[in-house]
């Protein structure tokens, strides 16, 4: 291993586990890469890291030829929820390949129009209780926007409605998911005897990823007793349809389950915190949000917003761009070498048990590449010049053949949500907010509070 990689001074037993904490362990890895630059190296009891936060370092590592997805720690212990799905198994697993491959069909930008009328129902309920709210209840954002999220892949994943909007207290399956994700992040902070010990907490884990297996499984019986010909045309039922081009098979029902669990998990926190700082941006940028009002009337009007005019809202999107740009909800991937390599050219040498995690934000920061890289400028994403942002400058959705399988279907429910929502209403915030961003898998901004008025779109 290469000595000249800086590194905060490990302290007995913990090594750097101090310098990350448990609160803030994104944040606190930005501090560390602005003090220590764009690579440094953290250890831990029974692991080491070395992490990348420039654009030179990470178009490097993004070379698949000599780079791929390392299931990481962090990643093995989602499996007790995630278990065989897509997101959690090695490249070379054969199951990896077969779903990839299988699946892509179900999640490409024209299969978004099966989703479409599934998301504007959900959308619609949110808005609806917002209107009947009035202009002058607080509305808690990321409270709703996952809600919203959540019961949005569940009714286009396997038609489940969760009815979040119609309830105070979210469904069963949401408790358990929200405290199996928990415990799962905790495990990787903690030595395994220290979990063994923990029985209480175990066996709140083994009941929750339990159940969390049964309802899903529960719902591929109940779907195998439809005729296929009365069956919604959702992803459950493509999965249960489809066959494999390469090698002709189906999918099993373990791995259907453990997929749906999947998009659950992987689909519904990042899409939300994505919708609320994109919100969070739009009140704190008064111009951007005029224009994507204007855009907004022009392209959707006070019609409801049909699939084909989705796409049409180019500002919309680049708003989202530059929204993960800035805040990308899974701020982090991990990589290994697939044989002894080194990174720029010889400088530093990393072998394949060596991983490498990219910090998305400091990739997003690099002066480099973005101008002014603090500012929220959604014209860095215009057409005209879209083009000249190098390849792997920015990675909200991962890398080459692991990236992201949900973006098309993120995107599109993030840019027909925010429409809905401009359409309807005037935003406004209740009190002066400082953005300040809470860390659980993923990012979100921490009591963002919203106060909508109705308004008449021009028509
Ligand atoms: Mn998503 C992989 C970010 C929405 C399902 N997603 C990834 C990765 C990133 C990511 C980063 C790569 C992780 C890694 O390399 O280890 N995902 C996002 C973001 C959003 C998002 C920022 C929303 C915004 N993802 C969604 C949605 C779904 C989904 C919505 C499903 C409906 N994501 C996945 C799956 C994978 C993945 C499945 C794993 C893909 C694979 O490895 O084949």
């Amino acid at each position: 291993l290469s000595t000249n990689i800086p590194q905060p001074r490990p302290r007995p037993l913990l090594g750097n586990a101090p310098d990350i904490g448990s609160e803030t362990p994104l944040q606190n890895m930005m501090k560390l890469a602005r003090q220590l630059g764009p690579i440094f190296r953290l250890s831990f009891p029974g692991a080491s890291v070395q992490v990348l936060g420039s654009y030179e370092l990470v178009a490097d590592a993004c070379d698949e030829a000599r780079f791929e997805k390392m299931v990481t720690q962090a990643l093995q212990n989602l499996r007790a929820l995630g278990g065989e799905g897509l997101f959690t198994v090695e490249t070379e697993d054969p199951r990896w390949g077969k779903a990839h491959r299988l699946l892509m069909p179900a999640f490409s930008p024209a299969a978004m129009r099966n989703y479409h009328d599934g998301m504007l129902d959900v959308a619609d309920q949110m808005l609806t209780r917002w209107a009947r709210f009035g202009p002058e209840t607080d509305i808690h954002v990321s409270d709703d926007m996952t809600r919203l999220t959540l019961d949005t892949i569940a009714l286009c994943g396997f038609s489940f409605r969760f009815n979040s909007f119609y309830q105070t207290q979210l469904h069963p399956f949401v408790d358990s998911m929200v405290r199996a994700l928990e415990e799962a992040g905790n495990r990787t902070r903690r030595l395994p005897v220290q979990t063994q010990l923990m029985v209480r907490t175990r066996r709140q884990f083994e009941a929750d990823t339990g159940y969390l297996r049964e309802l899903t499984q529960q719902l591929i019986e109940k779907r195998r007793a439809i005729r296929p010909d009365e069956a919604p045309r959702d992803i459950l039922s493509l999965m249960l349809e489809a066959v494999d081009p390469l090698t002709g098979e189906r999918l099993d029902d373990t791995n259907i389950r453990d997929q749906l669990v999947t998009f659950l998990i992987a689909g519904h926190e990042t899409t939300s915190g994505l919708l609320s700082f994109a919100i969070y941006y739009l009140l704190h940028n008064p111009e951007v949000l005029q224009k994507a009002l204007a855009e907004v009337d022009r392209v959707f009007g006070s019609e409801t917003p049909r699939f084909e005019q989705v796409s049409q809202l180019q500002y919309l999107d680049q708003i989202l761009r530059e929204t993960l740009r800035l805040w990308p909800t899974a701020p982090a991937f991990s990589l290994h070498a697939k044989a002894h390599d080194t990174l720029l050219g010889g400088r530093y040498p990393v072998g394949p048990d060596d991983p490498l995690l990219v910090l998305i934000p400091m990739l997003h920061r690099d002066p480099a590449v973005w101008k002014d890289p603090e500012r929220f400028d959604p014209d860095r994403f215009a057409p005209e010049v879209r083009d000249s942002i190098p390849p792997h400058a920015w990675k909200p959705f991962g890398n080459g053949m692991r990236a992201c399988i949900g973006r098309a279907f993120a995107l599109h429910e993030a840019t027909l949500v925010l429409g809905m929502m401009l359409q309807r209403f005037h935003l406004s915030e209740p009190e002066p907010y400082k953005l300040r961003i809470r860390e659980t898998l993923t990012l979100k901004p921490d009591g963002l509070k919203l106060r909508v008025r109705e308004r008449k779109p021009a028509s």
